[in-house]
């Protein structure tokens, strides 16, 4: 199939692709769980809106966004997902550990990316300020947590084009 075909069958950005037959697995930090919790919230909400059913779904947490790596690793071999969403809250604090963190836990993802298997969606929030993460999940810049089960939606029916 070629690209051209491809994105002819794309749909528009708040026209999702049918999600009644999509798995996914959501992996969820703990640290900063006030502000996980609901960008969880935002992605199961989006899901379930978009037809995915109650038992399509896994969520599993992990002490920290570091540990999502390993987490949404775990779950792209056991293949019973068809995507897996990370989803993680990182605040900067005074010390260089924030960078450390966001990097490292961007590489993981991206090389669980690389290696294919299935699409890993990062939804790691990287903010300043507490009050930028509360208007990033639920607040003035509405839920992250809902742009990231879209992209998870898209990124499934993506694959299973390229299946047909
Ligand atoms: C250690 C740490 C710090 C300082 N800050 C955060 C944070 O803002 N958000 C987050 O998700 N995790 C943080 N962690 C924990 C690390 O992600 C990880 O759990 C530890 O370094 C152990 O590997």
């Amino acid at each position: 199939m070629s690209a051209q075909q491809y994105s002819f069958m794309a749909k528009g950005e708040n026209n999702l692709p049918d999600a009644s037959e999509m798995r996914f697995g959501i992996v969820v930090a703990e640290w900063n769980s006030h502000i996980t919790d609901k960008l969880l919230q935002g992605a199961v909400e989006t899901l379930r809106k978009n037809g995915v059913g109650e038992h399509s779904i896994t969520v599993m947490h992990v002490p920290g966004s570091f540990e999502l790596i390993y987490g949404c690793s775990q779950l792209t071999q056991h293949g019973f997902v068809d995507a897996v969403i990370a989803i993680g809250c990182v605040i900067k604090g005074d010390t260089p550990h924030f960078d450390y963190i966001c990097q490292g836990t961007t590489n993981g993802l991206a090389m669980l990316n690389q290696a294919g298997n299935i699409p890993v969606i990062n939804g790691l929030l990287t903010v300043n300020t507490e009050a930028q993460a509360e208007e990033r999940s639920g607040g003035a810049v509405g839920n992250k947590g809902e742009e990231f089960a879209a992209t998870a939606i898209k990124m499934v029916d993506f694959a299973w084009q390229l299946q047909k």
